[in-house]
């Protein structure tokens, strides 16, 4: 915990205190900084209590920014299991948010799609997840520890995303997460132990920092891009470069969507 003061102060130091509307944590491939003009930036090594260094794909920046006029906390790359990481320190930014007054918070990520829908391309808002990571980001330390999870992810938000996504031809839809460790790929034979447990998206993140925000009070909407199909459902490779060219691809229609969240859900 002190470092996590250490790391806001250092933050304020930089920044300024601000008071943001939003944060989100930008998953492999997603951009935010293109939606908005950049008012200050600081390198994730810069931060007390840091836990790693960034994976490719991630620039590894804390940035804050302006969009219209919303102030967010933007995590350019976040912080994963796999990387040899307990789900409390792939949590570390959500932490940093919390003791930053922050209360909202959107998590992206790109996905693996199960589902029939869930088509290269397709955005979902998550409804729920499964986490089989085989880890929580709310063991071994200080309570709370019996969190409530049965209304994590808002999904009144979804009205106003549809309501951009339709004119403008993305493919919106809901889906429940599953969440798997990596850094492999899945096998087809999971990925149908999957879709039989009602998962219609596959990823390695995301899911650490959802308990952590509900644990912390925080407000989560999970948008979540799908870059591929999953294993098994194509004669494909599954390739980390296609999954980063399949976000970067998606940055325009990412950007509408997230201005509409931050018009409509800091607006409640
Ligand atoms: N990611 C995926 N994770 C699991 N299975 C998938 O099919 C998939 N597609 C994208 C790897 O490319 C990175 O993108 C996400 C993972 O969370 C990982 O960080």
């Amino acid at each position: 915990m002190p470092q996590i003061q250490a790391a806001a102060d250092l933050v304020r130091s930089r920044f300024g205190s601000i008071d943001y509307d939003l944060a989100v944590i930008l998953g492999s491939g997603f951009d935010a900084a293109s939606s908005g003009e950049v008012l200050g930036e600081l390198p994730f090594g810069d931060l007390p209590g840091v836990p790693a260094a960034p994976v490719p794909g991630h620039s590894g920046r804390l940035l804050c920014l302006r969009v219209r006029d919303r102030r967010v906390l933007a995590f350019a790359g976040r912080f994963h299991c796999y990387q040899g990481l307990s789900a409390r320190q792939a949590a570390f930014p959500v932490r940093l948010a919390k003791a930053l007054a922050v209360d909202r918070l959107l998590i992206t990520s790109a996905v693996g799609g199960i589902s029939r829908e869930m088509t290269p391309g397709t955005f979902v808002l998550l409804r729920d997840h499964l986490n089989l990571l085989g880890d929580n980001p709310l063991a071994g330390e200080v309570p709370p520890r019996f969190v409530d999870l049965s209304r994590l992810y808002r999904q009144d938000v979804f009205d106003c995303l549809a309501a951009v996504a339709g004119p403008a031809g993305i493919n919106l839809q809901r889906g429940v997460l599953a969440a798997l460790p990596g850094p492999s790929y899945e096998t087809p034979a999971e990925i149908e132990m999957l879709r039989r447990l009602g998962a219609d998206v596959v990823s390695m993140s995301m899911v650490p920092e959802a308990i952590m925000a509900a644990a912390c009070g925080l407000q989560v909407v999970g948008l979540a891009l799908v870059t591929n199909l999953a294993a098994g459902l194509t004669a494909a490779s599954l390739d980390h470069r296609e999954v980063l060219a399949a976000g970067a691809s998606a940055s325009g229609p990412f950007g509408q969507l997230f201005e509409a969240l931050l018009e409509n859900w800091c607006s409640f």
